[in-house]
């Protein structure tokens, strides 16, 4: 439990993954079809300083500058990720974004994860793998409320809920000193009638 005002933060160390997490990071290095391009996804657009992918059921696509971004179909190590994840943070998902921090240089800017389509207080779990990178987080409302930075260690999983993105926003800043590559998990529910 991490105690922020407003928030509902659960840090889970060494989740069981199946593998170790040095080899799952390595498997979706190889497995992956990373792709960058001028792409809005969440309301933040993806011209972005990393690589991502997007893999859900059929349903949970999301709309785009006139366009749909289909998702691509489940794997079976990440509908079995799927599945841990629904254990672990009691909810369902229907969709991972996979990103995919090459190096220090590749980041993430300060957002909440508030689009309609994750519903009113989304239950989101991130799965980190590789370079541990500072997870900041800046209370949107309340500038007395220091930031905090929590360091995601390779193999744990953050779980964000109740009203952690109505109060906060969040980022993976760029660093100065180099580090090597992270690939972050964040499994959603798409509501797809919205
Ligand atoms: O890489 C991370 O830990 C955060 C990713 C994130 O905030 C997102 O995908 O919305
Ligand atoms: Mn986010």
């Amino acid at each position: 439990m991490i105690s922020a005002p407003g928030a509902a933060l659960v840090l889970h160390r060494a989740v069981a993954l199946g593998l170790a997490s040095d080899a799952l990071l390595a498997e979706l290095l190889r497995d992956t079809p990373w792709r960058t391009g001028d792409v809005v996804l969440f309301g933040k657009r993806y011209l972005q300083p990393r690589l991502f992918a997007w893999y859900g059921d059929p349903g949970a696509s999301y709309r785009y500058s006139g366009t749909t971004l289909e998702p691509l179909p489940w794997t079976a190590r990440l509908d079995d990720l799927r599945r841990r994840m629904e254990r672990l943070a009691d909810a369902p998902f229907n969709s991972v974004l996979l990103n995919y921090y090459r190096d220090q240089q590749d980041a993430m800017g300060l957002h909440a994860d508030d689009e309609p389509e994750l519903g009113d207080r989304p239950v989101i779990a991130s799965l980190s793998l590789g370079e541990a990178r500072p997870f900041r987080l800046r209370h949107r409302h309340d500038k007395a409320v220091k930031a905090l930075k929590l360091p995601l260690p390779s193999g744990s999983v953050l779980v964000m809920a109740g009203d952690t993105q109505v109060n906060w926003k969040h980022e993976i800043p760029r660093q100065a000193r180099p580090c090597g590559p992270r690939v972050n998990l964040t499994f959603r529910y798409i509501h797809p009638s919205r």
